[in-house]
């Protein structure tokens, strides 16, 4: 049963094991305005502890996945003000989702919308996809996360040519360079995004979330560090259920039910 969640300018349905999150402000290329990164908060926040959903795909539709931030919403403010409304703290749960986050994106994925993708765990794009940081054209940089996100994906100097000259990637340069994983037919983007959180649903869910955090860590941490925290986690996960089912389910020869305990 598809259940529906009442936002103004995102749509959520719950489709368990699965959520979708589209953005829906067509008119303005789901331009990220304070709204809708307030209601994505919210959404995620509510997503993160509805223990029934495994796997969140995150879209803006058919056409765009999101022009950026809200340059109507920015244009006249002063940098004390930037800093007053913790624009930086607003962007945080996005990055911090426990569950693993699909993006599927058609169409402009530019400034504050790139860096949104790049949020995600997973990118598919559409073959109308064009993923950039334009804000240099507009006198500023990208602001939540796309200088560092960027270079940890494809080195230097792709980076440096997305981040100077503002020009956007095509879908499969993307796809070249690492930064999406699949590339298909625009039709196909959010099926397959749905399909794959499916997939990624039916695994453990306590191992699935220490995967997550273990492959993110490795952007934070020496590798030192990275592989004890990884150790710790997988002795962890022998203090669960789903470990004594998953390993019994392949001996028994049966395909493993797990409960996320
Ligand atoms: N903001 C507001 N409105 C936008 C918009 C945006 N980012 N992008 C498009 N629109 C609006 C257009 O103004 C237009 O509105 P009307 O004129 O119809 O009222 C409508 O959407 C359709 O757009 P166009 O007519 O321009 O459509 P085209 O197909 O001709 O062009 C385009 C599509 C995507 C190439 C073009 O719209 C464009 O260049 N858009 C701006 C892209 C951009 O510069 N994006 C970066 C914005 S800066 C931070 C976190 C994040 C950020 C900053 C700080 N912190 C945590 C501190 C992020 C910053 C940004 O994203």
């Amino acid at each position: 049963m598809i259940v529906a969640m009442a936002y103004e300018h995102i749509v959520v349905e719950i489709d368990a094991p699965i959520a979708t999150v589209t953005l829906n402000r067509p008119k303005v290329l789901n331009a990220l305005s304070p709204a809708v990164i307030g209601e994505l908060n919210d959404a995620l926040a509510s997503l993160d502890a509805e223990e029934s959903v495994r796997a969140v795909v995150l879209t803006g539709g058919p056409k765009v996945f999101a022009a950026g931030a809200d340059i109507g919403d920015m244009a006249d403010r002063g940098a004390v003000e930037q800093l007053q409304r913790d624009q930086t703290g607003r962007w945080a749960p996005l990055a911090g989702f426990t569950k693993p986050l699909i993006a599927a994106v058609n169409g402009y994925a530019l400034g504050g919308g790139c860096e949104v993708a790049l949020m995600c765990d997973l990118i598919i794009a559409g073959d109308t996809a064009r993923l950039g940081q334009p804000e240099i054209n507009l006198g500023i940089i990208p602001g939540a996360g796309g200088t560092q996100r960027w270079p940890r994906t494809v080195g230097k100097y792709i980076a440096m040519e997305v981040m100077l000259t503002g020009a956007a990637l095509t879908a499969q340069r993307a796809y070249e360079l690492g930064i999406v994983n699949r590339v298909v037919p625009a039709e196909m983007t959010i099926p397959l995004a749905q399909r794959m959180a499916r997939q990624i649903a039916e695994k453990p869910p306590v191992a699935v979330r220490m995967a997550k955090e273990a492959v993110l860590k490795a952007f934070e941490m020496p590798l030192s560090e990275g592989l004890a925290s990884e150790r710790k986690s997988f002795y962890f996960l022998f203090a669960t259920d789903d470990q004594k089912e998953g390993m019994h389910a392949f001996l028994e020869k049966r395909k493993g039910v797990f409960k996320g305990r």
